[in-house]
């Protein structure tokens, strides 16, 4: 990591109002490095990230990415009459020369606007689950509009279960970290599952599902919600871009109707809460008016979709020898991948449950 001059040099490329004098870590993500800047009063103004540009290889089109979608969104909100509007969307701040970011020889810098009286959490209530789930299908409705072309595909083909699956049987084939014959019973189980969860492509090229604009990483935790329980903002904009719709209930119900943690290493407590799961689809539905009678019948597999999606991505980073995602421990990818297998298995049990309660959710 940057010493803490450097990263007041890197703060003092950007166009802020307030002088930064410390950066310190901030969140949990497995990607980019994020840090909350304090002013001189030792007030939180500013988010700095340095984004991971070895996942995110083509800056450019990331960053006019979340110009497009933030700038979107603003109008939006100003259309609606909306106020305390920069809490309710991301405000990013350009360089001194006008860029989106900043490229410091090594690392490409970001920063934007510090959302005060904001908590992002790692499991919520029913109540806040509601609000989430309107929040997410709110998100999608003001994108559904968004010029088509405008939005480039920041990592290709990134909820594409089939090229998922192609980079988990290459990654089993150079068996890099030599991990391959320790995982046998899960190689076994996501191959079992393969056929049934690579269906959305298929409907896809059948020309039964359209793509539409995502957010495509809506964990628990890339939603601020106020004081009040209430949501002011989506965060994380990095994957927004066209793909499925079942991506975005999908990562939530991974994520917060999850009675355990993403890799807690006891299994027992890993399951889906129902209650959860009921709240999100509600608000989503509330919100989401866009959705086809497919799309919508379709939810609760976004759900397993996604579970399986990701244990598909912690085996391969796993057997890849840890290159992908940020780990706290060398077995932290199996971790993962075992509770998130769990919680599929759990999803499954729970599925026709699902379908019942959206059938009367239609009513
Ligand atoms: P990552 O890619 O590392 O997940 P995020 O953009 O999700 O990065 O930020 C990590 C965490 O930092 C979030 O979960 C949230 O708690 C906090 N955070 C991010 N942006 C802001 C902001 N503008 N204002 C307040 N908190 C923020
Ligand atoms: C990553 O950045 P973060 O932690 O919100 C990942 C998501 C995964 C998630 C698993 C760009 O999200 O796709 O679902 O970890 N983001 C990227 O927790 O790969
Ligand atoms: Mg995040």
């Amino acid at each position: 990591m940057k010493t803490k001059e450097q990263l007041l040099h890197i703060l003092a490329q950007f166009t802020l109002k307030d002088k930064a004098i410390a950066a310190g870590a901030f969140g949990n993500g497995h990607i980019n490095d994020t840090l909350k800047v304090i002013n001189e009063q030792g007030e939180a103004k500013y988010i700095l990230q340095r984004i991971n540009h070895s996942i995110f290889k083509n800056v450019d089109m990331l960053q006019n990415n979340i110009h497009a979608v933030t700038t979107h969104i603003r109008k939006k909100l100003e259309e609606k009459g909306e106020t305390d509007i920069n809490r309710k969307v991301l405000t990013f701040l350009p360089t001194k020369d006008g860029k989106l970011y900043h490229f410091d020889g090594d690392s490409y810098w970001r920063v934007c606007l510090f959302i005060p009286r904001s908590t992002s959490y790692e499991e919520v209530t029913p109540e806040k689950s509601y609000e989430a789930g309107k929040a997410f299908g709110n998100f999608q409705s003001m994108l559904s509009d968004i010029p088509e072309g405008l939005l480039g595909e920041t990592i290709p083909d990134f909820h594409n279960m089939t090229f998922r699956l192609q980079q988990f049987h290459d990654a089993l084939k150079a068996d890099a970290a030599g991990r391959a014959d320790k995982v046998k019973n899960l190689i076994d189980e996501v191959e079992k599952h393969a056929k049934a969860m690579c269906i959305q492509e298929e409907l896809y090229r059948e020309g039964k599902l359209k793509k539409r604009v995502n957010h495509c990483d809506t964990k628990v935790n890339n939603i601020l919600f106020d004081e009040d329980g209430k949501v002011l903002c989506v965060i994380d904009l990095d994957t927004v871009m066209p793909g499925f719709v079942l991506s975005d209930i999908g990562d939530f119900i991974r994520t917060a109707a999850n009675t355990g943690a993403e890799d807690d290493e006891n299994l027992d407590k890993v399951g889906v809460n129902m209650d959860v799961f009921k709240a999100y689809t509600r608000g989503y539905l509330e919100t989401a008016k866009f959705l086809t009678t497919l799309e919508t019948a379709m939810l609760p597999y976004g759900g397993r979709l996604l579970t399986y999606m990701q244990t598909v991505r912690f085996l391969t980073d796993y057997i890849n020898g840890d290159t992908y995602y940020k780990i706290r421990h060398p077995e932290h990818n199996l971790v993962r991948t075992k509770a998130q297998f769990k919680l599929l298995q759990s999803l499954e049990e729970h599925a026709e449950e699902m379908d019942a309660f959206l059938t009367q959710c239609e009513k």
